[in-house]
């Protein structure tokens, strides 16, 4: 008998038909086993992509058919509770696309469920903590060979965002992955966060006021500056400039095909977070997979995790009101040590 690991992903959208061809083409140690989707169409096309899947309407009918013995979440935040609540009571390991949820209010009560568990079961998917440069600034950091760590500058472009996206989603859905990885790379919690609105970009959807520059204070002083700009139009762009005592480093550099041609020199870049991170993504799932095979279940960000993030997001939320917003970061649990 197989001892791959029967994963059910829970929803067949843009993220979900991603991981499903991902675990499918290039995960070991796993299949998907379930497809947790009502929408028929997308249930359909994302089953192409995982031979032998069932397909569920609702998480409960594929935890009472026992088709799953892990759960990959990737609709929405705020269908995320929904998904996360009999997945915990049914003891399963769960890799939950971030955000947690969408409100640290309701992160606090599944942080309360799962503590009713021998141990973390939820892993977060902030996949830029396993993108290989993120992970080379945090070892540069840690190691003090440049010195002390002064300020990190990031731009985070995206060429457009569908209708749906709305003002707050600046932070909840995009500079929610700063919130995650800049106190990952600095090694200190955010202190407080500011908004500041630029001249806005008449090519914006109408209902956006954007770009934004995210200011946050760490902890230990450091200052952080995050240029948030979701209608850049020519492509996908995650960079960082960290600023050390003795020297610079940067990441997210466009690393594609150069070419020269009628007097241009030019680098292939991104359009897409599906290929800026696919390595990320990868590795992330990979790394869960084995986690969960040895029995450790968490390999990476944990539910604190996505609480601390949900406390950032509520103060990135009222920052873009003005003013500059404390974040009150609670001490973590035992439990999540
Ligand atoms: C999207 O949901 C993501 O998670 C991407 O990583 C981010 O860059 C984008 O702004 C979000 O809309």
């Amino acid at each position: 008998m197989s001892n791959d690991l029967r994963i059910g992903v829970v929803g067949a959208g843009q993220m979900g038909a991603d991981h499903i061809a991902r675990i499918t083409n290039r995960i070991s140690g796993a299949v998907v086993s379930a497809v947790v989707e009502p929408d028929k169409g997308r249930a359909d096309a994302a089953a192409a992509n995982a031979p032998g899947a069932a397909s569920f309407a609702r998480i409960e009918d594929a935890i009472a058919a026992d088709a799953v013995d892990a759960v990959l979440i990737a609709v929405p935040g705020q269908f995320h509770e929904p998904v996360l609540v009999p997945a915990l009571e049914a003891k399963l390991p769960i890799l939950c696309e971030k955000p947690l949820t969408p409100d640290s209010a309701s992160s606090w009560s599944i942080l309360e469920l799962e503590q009713k568990l021998d141990k973390p079961h939820i892993q977060v998917g902030f996949m830029r903590r396993f993108d290989p440069e993120y992970a080379a600034l945090r070892a540069l950091v840690a190691s003090g060979d440049a010195g002390d760590l002064m300020m990190l500058r990031g731009v985070h472009r995206n060429p457009s965002v569908p209708g749906s996206y709305t003002e707050s989603m600046l932070i909840t859905d995009s500079v929610v992955h700063e919130f995650d990885v800049v106190p990952w790379v600095a090694g200190s919690t955010i202190k407080s966060v500011e908004v500041k609105y630029p001249r806005r970009n008449s090519l914006s959807p109408e209902h956006l006021r954007e770009p934004i520059l995210v200011l946050m204070e760490l902890e230990n002083g450091v200052l952080v500056d995050v240029e948030m700009n979701v209608s850049v139009q020519f492509g996908y762009q995650v960079a960082t400039e960290a600023v050390f005592e003795k020297g610079l480093a940067r990441i997210g550099q466009p690393s594609g095909l150069q070419t020269w041609r009628d007097g241009t020199f030019s680098i292939a870049d991104h359009v897409s977070f599906t290929t800026r991170f696919a390595t990320a993504y990868d590795a992330q799932i990979q790394r869960w997979v084995d986690a969960v095979h040895g029995s450790t279940l968490v390999d990476g960000p944990n539910a604190w995790d996505g609480y601390l993030v949900a406390l950032a997001c509520e103060a990135g939320v009222k920052a873009l009101d003005g003013g500059i917003i404390p974040v009150e970061s609670p001490e973590r649990p035992a439990f999540y040590a």
